[in-house]
């Protein structure tokens, strides 16, 4: 190892050991566990750059995996590289000698799969007895792609909860460790194995939810890492000090196994079809299991100000437990048993929404109400099979403001088949709602994560756009899809032309503001489509709008540089319009 020398890995030599293995004999010799308890070191997705991009937080699936698996007596230990007091290889490496390991857990996703590979090269360098075992996104959808660049003895598809469980059970007899449902191996001569597993039942998920030490998660790491990062303190005016602290005081709570919406571009609607190998069954807490998730936060984490509902959607269009829940958080709050300021997000479908579940909402304390809007061209909705929402968008936005209530849309610019028409309609549209209000995320393209169904669709094949990645402090790489972009040309030109001075513009902002909250970043994308669609002779809000908006964003410190962002823009030049 040269970690002293740079934190780097060794080449690593595994690819050609693990060739012939894993042979279940080969593995049931592997980890004799003498008598003792059995330890299982769970380490969550690495992200490097996390925190600039997205909002950090503890890795709810490696936690809820470790509270599960102490219910079967195994001693099970998240390491979280996002949250390390000292460089992330230095602090894996002490915690792996601090075994013995019996087995090593890596989740996966893949925007992080670099360096979750670099951390599992280490953990095979470091613990080589211990099994080696990748779950989460990539390891489902992938898992072909994960043997031949990491020493893997076996992926596990989809909830973590059962494979792992068996896992330690046959560890401890010593049975053979071969035929788990949920996990994939690859056979001496190679051939992998994949042998899938029922999603949880209602009762298995509410149970594992249910495990979760929220106790032991150190979110109160993250919210003093956030806060200091954000220069919360720092602000001049307490209602911003405030707003400051109830976004970074917030703890995630995951109610629902999976969504079962089928959008286009999402990964995540396939995660547990792919590992049952047909269609999994839609599961969910109920209200007062809800509420009991509730309360059990707030008494680990007294300090909370908001609970994110983590679900990729909250509320269903036909959804029996939205109004029971708001008046039970609600009736909670009277009786003193929640904090009457406590604040909720969650995620949800626009066409679920109706002013009565809105008013509820608002008045249990949901602050911010999350939309995948992605669009406001019909026919890119279409592409992206989500055309049901486009009459709900306006009805529904204005609603949500009229309650006091905050719509966060998220946005993806162009689908492969965006006219240029839609793209400037997106950016007008968006400039709109959020100079009503809401608050905007914005993707400039499809980004074709394994799994999704656009992502496996041949005719996009030459729109996709390819690069390479290399797992840090190894030779190892393979080509990864990194985007998929329109078909038309000039639309690509236009977005790819975006992109960049989004890019040259951000870097410049970031020189002098520590944290660019999604609505500074999306004005700024505004900023940077408007003269390009422009020249392109679409109509655009003027540019002095735009940039009035966007200094009326930015920190009073950082205020004059909107009037600059201009400066920083390769700007083209108008085209003429007949
Ligand atoms: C909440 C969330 C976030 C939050 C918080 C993440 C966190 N720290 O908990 C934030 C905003 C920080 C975030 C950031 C990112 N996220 Co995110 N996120 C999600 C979201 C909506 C829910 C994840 C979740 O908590 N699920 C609930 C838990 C209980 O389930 P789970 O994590 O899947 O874990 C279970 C199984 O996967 C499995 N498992 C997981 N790990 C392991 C490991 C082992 C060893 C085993 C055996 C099993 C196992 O067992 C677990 C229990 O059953 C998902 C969408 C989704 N529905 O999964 C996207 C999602 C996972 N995120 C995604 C991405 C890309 C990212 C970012 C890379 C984005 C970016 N550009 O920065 C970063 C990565 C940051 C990081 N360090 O992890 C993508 C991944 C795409 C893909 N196919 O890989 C997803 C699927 C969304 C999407 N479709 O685009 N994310
Ligand atoms: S609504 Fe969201 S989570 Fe559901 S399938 Fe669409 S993108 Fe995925």
């Amino acid at each position: 190892m040269l970690l002293g020398n740079g934190g780097e890995l060794e080449p690593s030599t595994h690819r050609d050991q693990v060739k012939g293995e894993p042979d279940s004999l080969l593995l049931h010799r592997k980890v004799p566990s003498h008598g003792r308890a059995l330890r299982f070191l769970l380490i969550g997705p690495y992200d490097p750059h996390g925190g600039e991009y997205t909002f950090l937080a503890p890795p709810l699936g490696v936690w809820r995996l470790t509270g599960h698996l102490s219910t079967r007596g195994v001693a099970a230990t998240v390491f979280d590289p996002n949250c390390c007091t000292q460089p992330v290889l230095r602090a894996l490496s002490d915690t792996l000698r601090q075994g013995p390991w019996d087995l090593v857990g890596i989740s996966t996703t893949a925007m992080t799969l670099r360096y979750d590979l670099q951390l599992a090269h280490l953990a095979k360098q470091l613990v080589p007895h211990a099994l080696l075992v990748a779950g989460g996104m990539e390891a489902t959808f992938n898992p072909e792609r994960l043997f031949s660049l990491a020493p893997f003895d076996f992926m596990v598809l989809g909830e973590g909860e059962k494979p792992l469980t068996a896992l330690a059970e046959r560890l401890r007899t010593g049975a053979a460790l071969c035929e788990i449902p949920g996990t994939v191996t690859r056979t001496r001569e190679g051939r992998i194995v994949r042998l899938r597993q029922v999603a949880m039942t209602r009762e298995e998920l509410s149970k594992a939810i249910a495990t979760t030490p929220y106790a032991s998660m150190p979110y109160s790491m993250y919210w003093k890492r956030l806060e200091e990062a954000y220069q919360v303190g720092a602000l001049p005016f307490k209602a911003d000090r405030e707003a400051g602290l109830a976004e970074i005081r917030s703890v995630r709570l995951n109610t629902l196994n999976y969504c079962p919406m089928a959008c286009t571009f999402c990964s995540s609607t396939n995660f547990l079809h792919e590992a049952q190998g047909g269609v999994a069954r839609v599961a969910r807490l109920d209200a007062e299991e809800c509420l009991t998730m509730i309360r059990r936060i707030l008494d680990a984490h007294p300090h909370t100000r908001t609970v994110i509902f983590q679900d990729d959607i909250f509320v269903f269009t036909q959804d029996r437990r939205l109004l029971p829940l708001c008046e039970g958080i609600v009736a909670a709050k009277g009786r003193g048993e929640l904090p009457v300021d406590l604040q909720f997000i969650s995620t949800n479908r626009i066409d679920s929404m109706t002013p009565e579940r809105l008013q509820a909402m608002r008045r249990a304390g949901f602050r911010v109400l999350g939309f995948g809007v992605e669009n406001f061209s019909r026919q890119v909705l279409k592409e992206f099979n989500k055309g049901q929402i486009y009459d709900h968008i306006e009805p529904t936005l204005k609603e949500a403001l009229k309650v006091g209530v905050t719509p966060f849309l998220d946005l993806i610019l162009t689908s492969p088949r965006s006219s240029m028409e839609d793209l400037a309609h997106t950016i007008r549209q968006a400039f709109r709602w959020i100079r009503a209000g809401c608050e905007v995320g914005i993707y400039p393209y499809v980004i074709p994560f394994s799994g999704a169904a656009i992502a496996r669709d041949p005719e996009l094949e030459p729109q996709t756009v390819y690069e390479t990645i290399t797992v840090p402090g190894t030779a190892i790489s393979w080509r990864q899809a990194k985007k998929i972009l329109p078909f038309d040309p000039a639309v690509r030109e236009a977005i790819l032309a975006v992109e960049r001075q989004f890019e040259q513009t951000l870097a410049l902002l970031h020189s002098k503001v520590p944290h660019l909250p999604s609505r500074v970043r999306s004005l700024l994308w505004i900023a940077c489509a408007e003269p390009t669609l422009r020249a392109a002779g679409q109509q655009m809000p003027t540019r002095q709008s735009i940039l009035t908006a966007l200094a009326g964003r930015l920190p009073p410190s950082a205020s004059s540089l909107a009037s600059r962002v201009d400066d920083f823009l390769d700007l083209p030049m108008p085209v003429a319009v007949a």
